[in-house]
């Protein structure tokens, strides 16, 4: 029989299927181990040959460690609510349902065809009415939490009722907005429901804020900061602007040193780890007042330079800034109003690129300085950021280069720091009544000046340490339809929970998947859609990372319709020992789970800090593009021939994209190319050594550059296994790498030859009982330990050279021992399970049984050398070599050389004076 990959791969993945290969139960006595890819989003272009990359991985070494005796879960799925679904509705009236639903069969055969060990039984799709009831169910657990900063937790917002109760806020440290009441017991009591829900509301971890806004008009939606790239949109590249709207968020910046604690316990890529703190973004410094006098109010900035206080010669606020209506005086109204529009244009991302330009507006108005009671003039520029920090800073032109520039810009002063060599013994702190001078922190290192102005400062009630995050709250809601409902109605203005037996609040249908004629969302549109029949629902639904912050815990338990997984499953699973993915998703999805994943441990539901114990980013794989050379006549028009690439340079030509899937080793099909298009139908070609041979370039894979290679069409041609293996013999896993098609016969050949290994010449199998010689445990002993190494430290494409050189010296040895080629098979069925698993089944073992076997022991005693092949010199040249065994004495060597028909050859009669032997090096005679 021969290798048909064909029908032997089709036929063990039906298999695989109905008898459940790879269902696990809910618990085990196995030692557990869950392996995790992240999800995809089902896109309707399908798979390309780069998809599968991170997956072939996980699938080796889940079958690994299923052969290492490890309860494996490695389930897969989808996140399937999400924009392309959307704008395709949108454009063709087709429910997203539909186009999900659709797109997914697709996936779903092609993930099939390439034999993947999935659980399918645990498959999830997050837009599924089963799934997001539980993705609202976390936001209510949210929404009914808040952060207790002594505990250093979450709680349930019950703890809090009980303290507003009991002592109202004085007992309290919480992370809520800035604007918070401070009240009494006795007044707390006093609130009205609406009052008390508004503060609460405050507090809550799920929250309901007016905030400036990423809004996206082109999309009709607001988008997060990580969707936001160089002021465009990330999907579809539409512009961006900021607006205040009233905006669900979810209050991250309460677990900001907890996120980045959590780093330090978790094996992730250091670029990643990197990426996540910078985003997350810990600053450490102070906030301090500038007094308003005429306005018994203060300017509140945050500086990480506290030290340069004395430098300080003007206030800038943010044009967004909400004392800037206020202080902005009649004759500089027009101005600051002019300015603000001017900024309003810009996004956040465009205002901290532009280091250059200088702009600005005065407003008229003055703030004390907190130390030295001098006026400072008050300003508005642009490069003060709203949303970071107060929205205010001190401006120290002598210490910051943006303030010197607009120093020197507006022609206001410059004040030198302090002179710090002048140490004035007698510095008296408060000389100047309430006002303090420089002398206090001359000579002092920058920690000291730090903590002895904080102490300043705090006595005179205008400033304090602070530490401040770049992270800002998380943005949870898309002015979108196909996302997952928000679980809130609106009572007097305020929002309230529906009761979660109530759970899912389902999508409803609308006639159109576009924003109401009152620019409401689209939910808007949905008939009779009110709670309880009169009170509005929330319009917004969840943003695209909701479904995917905690969906690792859904595939524990899928099935649960009583929780979102069972506690004994989460007890036995525990979190993802590893997780494989792009590195895309850094901070968006990677830092959401970690956060929800917390907000469920504080609440009690689980264990475990980190969700993702282990991760690895696979690398793109990128396209290999290829060209044809169309030759341009005089007038540089193109003509119908094409010159090979060895020649063109003796040409005037166009280089042409080609579809990389006519295209053989760079050799162009030239019937298929003519076939291709109308306009190459009389393409004529000028040769090299008979062929038409393809430039080629790496770029992206894209369908508009021709380069986009089907997995499906690669199993067609050599299967599966060939896939699997190809796919990682490319190179590190986490390397970027082109993908080319040119080396992968070369590993379809490798799985013949494992094939024959087992057949005779006339195609039967053909095994043997004998015992193995050493030779042939030494080479199966080699790859067991190779691929065990290999594996354990995820670097999968070492193992396939070696799997050639193995199968090699089996052939050379012509070994076809049951003995050696039953470990062998089971050593490979992770890479390759399709052919292995047939090949068992021809040994006569135990049908379908490959994936659950025991991973073979490695014999280190095999691998011992016993033989060393000698250089034989005479004096000094070397002539020959000479294979001994390795526990030979000087004395015995000796007359086993001497004796030698060869060697007495090279000796030409002439006598042996001394015979110099070092032990597993090198044997010289001397004549
Ligand atoms: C005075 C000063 C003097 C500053 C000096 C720096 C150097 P990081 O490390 O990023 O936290 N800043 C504060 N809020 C800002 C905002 N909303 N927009 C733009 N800039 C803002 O940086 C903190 C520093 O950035 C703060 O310290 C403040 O300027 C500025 F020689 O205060 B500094």
């Amino acid at each position: 029989m021969e290798y048909n990959h064909h029908s032997l791969e089709k036929k063990w993945q039906k298999f695989w299927s109905e008898n459940g290969t790879f269902k696990i139960g809910e618990t085990s006595d196995k030692p557990k181990y869950y392996v995790l890819d992240m999800f995809p989003y089902p896109s309707g272009a399908g798979l390309h040959v780069g998809h599968p990359l991170g997956y072939i991985a996980s699938d080796i070494l889940a079958r690994y460690k299923r052969l290492k005796g490890y309860n494996v879960l490695h389930p897969m799925g989808y996140d399937s609510f999400g924009l392309p679904a959307e704008q395709y509705a949108i454009q063709t009236g087709q429910h997203p349902a539909i186009t999900t639903e659709e797109n997914i069969t697709r996936y779903r055969e092609q993930l099939d065809n390439i034999g993947f060990s999935f659980d399918w039984s645990r498959e999830i799709r997050t837009s599924e009415p089963e799934y997001y009831k539980w993705t609202q169910w976390i936001f209510m657990l949210s929404f009914n939490a808040w952060y207790n900063v002594e505990a250093d937790k979450a709680e349930p917002i019950k703890t809090l009722i009980e303290r507003f109760e009991k002592t109202g806020t004085a007992a309290v440290k919480a992370v809520s907005d800035d604007d918070i009441r401070v009240f009494t017991a006795d007044e707390w009591r006093g609130f009205s429901t609406s009052e008390q829900q508004r503060e609460l509301l405050k507090y809550r971890l799920a929250y309901l804020k007016e905030s400036t806004v990423n809004w996206c008009a082109d999309l009709g939606t607001v988008l997060a900061n990580d969707e936001v790239i160089n002021g465009l949109s990330e999907r579809g590249g539409f512009p961006v602007e900021q607006k205040k709207m009233m905006q669900w968020s979810m209050r991250i910046i309460a677990y900001a040193d907890r996120l980045l604690k959590g780093l330090e316990q978790i094996d992730w890529p250091e670029p990643l780890v990197e990426m996540q703190r910078n985003w997350i973004g810990r600053s450490v410094g102070a906030s301090v007042k500038f007094p308003l006098p005429q306005l018994n109010d203060h300017i509140e900035v945050f500086t990480t330079r506290l030290d340069t206080i004395y430098g300080v010669s003007f206030v800038v606020l943010a044009p967004e800034h909400d004392l800037v209506k206020t202080l902005t005086s009649e004759a500089q109204r027009k101005e600051v109003e002019a300015y603000i529009a001017r900024t309003a244009k810009k996004s956040e991302l465009d205002r901290m690129a532009d280091t250059k330009t200088v702009s600005g507006a005065f407003t008229g108005s003055y703030a004390k300085h907190p130390l030295t009671g001098k006026d400072v003039e008050v300003w508005i520029a642009d490069y003060v950021l709203a949303s970071y920090g107060t929205g205010a800073v001190m401006a120290v032109p002598s210490g910051d280069q943006r303030d010197y520039l607009f120093a020197k810009h507006f022609d206001l002063p410059i004040i030198a720091i302090s002179d710090t060599q002048d140490i004035t013994e007698e510095a008296d702190p408060n000389k100047e009544g309430r006002y303090i001078n420089s002398e206090l922190i001359n000579g002092m290192t920058y920690e000291d000046a730090m903590s002895t102005l904080v102490k300043e400062l705090e006595k005179l009630q205008l400033g304090k340490a602070k530490v401040n995050y770049r992270m800002r709250d998380a943005i949870f809601g898309r002015q979108r339809y196909w996302g997952e409902p928000v679980p809130v109605y609106f009572k007097d203005g305020l929002p309230y929970l529906i009761e979660e037996s109530e759970l899912p609040l389902l999508l409803p249908e609308v006639d159109k998947y576009l924003p109401t004629e009152t620019g409401e969302p689209p939910l808007g549109r949905a008939e009779n859609w009110r709670y309880q029949d009169q009170y509005e629902y929330e319009l917004s639904t969840m943003p695209g990372w909701a479904g995917s912050s905690w969906y690792w815990f859904r595939y524990m338990d899928p099935q649960n319709a009583e929780a979102f997984a069972s506690k004994e499953s989460i007890d036995y699973w525990k979190s993802v020992d590893l997780y494989i993915g792009g590195s895309e998703h850094a901070t968006g999805h990677l830092l959401y789970s970690r956060f929800w994943n917390k907000i469920l441990k504080d609440l009690g539901y689980h264990n475990e800090e980190e969700p993702f114990k282990k991760l690895i980013n696979q690398g793109m794989i990128q396209g290999r593009s290829s060209f044809v050379y169309r030759v341009l006549d005089v007038d540089g028009k193109g003509t119908n021939t094409y010159v090979s690439f060895g020649l063109k340079d003796d040409y005037n030509t166009m280089a042409l994209h080609v579809d990389v899937n006519i295209v053989h080793n760079d050799v162009l099909d030239r019937e298929k190319f003519i076939a291709s298009r109308p306009e190459y139908s009389e393409a004529e070609f000028i040769l090299e050594d008979g062929k038409y041979i393809c430039g080629t370039e790496v770029e992206k894979m894209s369908k508009s550059k021709f380069n986009v290679v089907n997995p499906d069409d690669i199993i067609a041609a050599y299967g599966a296994d060939t896939l699997r293996l190809y796919e990682m013999f490319l190179g590190p896993l986490e390397q970027a790498k082109p993908w080319n098609t040119n080396g992968i016969e070369g590993v379809y050949k490798f799985l013949r030859k494992v094939w024959r290994l087992f057949h005779d010449a006339e195609g039967n199998v053909a095994l043997s009982d004998e015992t193995p010689t050493k030779a042939e445990y030494k080479a199966l002993h080699k790859i067991i330990k190779k691929v065990e190494e290999d594996v354990e430290r995820f670097s999968f494409n070492t193992s396939i050279s070696a799997f050639m050189i193995c199968v090699n010296e089996l052939t050379d040895l012509k070994c076809n021992k049951r003995e050696i080629l039953k470990d062998l098979i089971i050593v490979l069925n992770s890479y390759a399970p399709h052919i292995t698993e047939e090949l068992w089944m021809l040994m006569g073992n135990e049908v379908g049984a490959i994936s659950y076997q025991k991973y073979p022991v490695f014999n280190p005693s095999y691998l011992v050398e016993s033989e060393f092949a000698y250089p034989v010199s005479v004096n000094g040249k070397m002539k020959m070599n000479l294979s001994l065994a390795l526990d030979l004495g000087q004395k015995e060597v000796e007359e086993i050389v001497l004796s030698n028909a060869d060697v007495q050859r090279y000796l030409e009669g002439k006598i042996v004076k001394k015979m110099i032997f070092v032990k597993n090096k090198i044997i010289n005679l001397v004549v």
